[in-house]
């Protein structure tokens, strides 16, 4: 398998970070936007939308970053990151669409706008923290769901946010970014230019 990444974004960090945690037998290429190799050819027959992260399977060729989570999660259940009874696997599926439907947005419009404007973001983060109210993890163990959040909220603009009403969301994402595949995918910015 080959995953075709760029793991400063948080689309991107999620599915190197799942490979990364749990040492997964995937080949991980970084794509340079530089040489415009998303909009090659080859790459286009990979990925239609010319975004990264894809995935690459044999003949299976896979875009959208919660899809390449949970086909990872399915092809390596020793993971145990996606249940796979009906309700648990709708429950997970419920905290993916909520990441890509809710959660990227208001992050995206906090980017765009006042970066003060937290008014899209705080409803979210209280939902999150009720659910994680006496659980570790978002689904009660470690799930892809951890990995689709976490990678938003350990952005830089991630962590400028208030999360001091929201204590369970505070004490899950200090575990988060401790867990390895997200140390191991920590893009170390070159120093400032004195
Ligand atoms: N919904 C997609 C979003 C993919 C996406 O927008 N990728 C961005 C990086 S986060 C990208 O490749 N941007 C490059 C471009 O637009 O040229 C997913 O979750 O995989």
């Amino acid at each position: 398998m080959r995953l075709y990444t760029f793991t400063i974004t948080p689309n991107n960090r999620k599915v190197e970070a799942f490979v990364r945690h749990f040492d997964l037998p995937v080949d991980v290429h970084h794509v340079s936007f530089k040489d415009r190799e998303t909009q090659s050819p080859e790459y286009l027959a990979i990925n239609p939308m010319a975004r990264v992260p894809a995935l690459v399977d044999g003949d299976f060729r896979l875009w959208e970053s919660n899809a390449i989570l949970t086909y990872l999660a399915t092809m390596f259940p020793q993971t145990k990151a996606l249940p796979a009874d009906p309700r648990g696997r709708a429950d997970a599926d419920r905290w993916l669409h909520w990441q890509s439907c809710h959660l990227m947005p208001a992050m995206g419009a906090l980017k765009v706008a006042d970066e003060k404007d937290v008014s899209a973001v705080t409803p979210l983060l209280k939902v999150l923290d009720q659910q994680l109210q006496g659980r570790d993890y978002v689904l009660g163990s470690l799930s892809v769901v951890d990995f689709a959040i976490c990678a938003y909220l350990i952005t830089k603009m991630g962590r400028k946010l208030d999360y001091s009403t929201c204590p369970n969301v505070a004490a899950w994402l200090a575990r988060m970014e401790n867990l390895k595949g997200f140390v191991e995918t920590q893009v170390k910015m070159p120093p400032a230019a004195a």
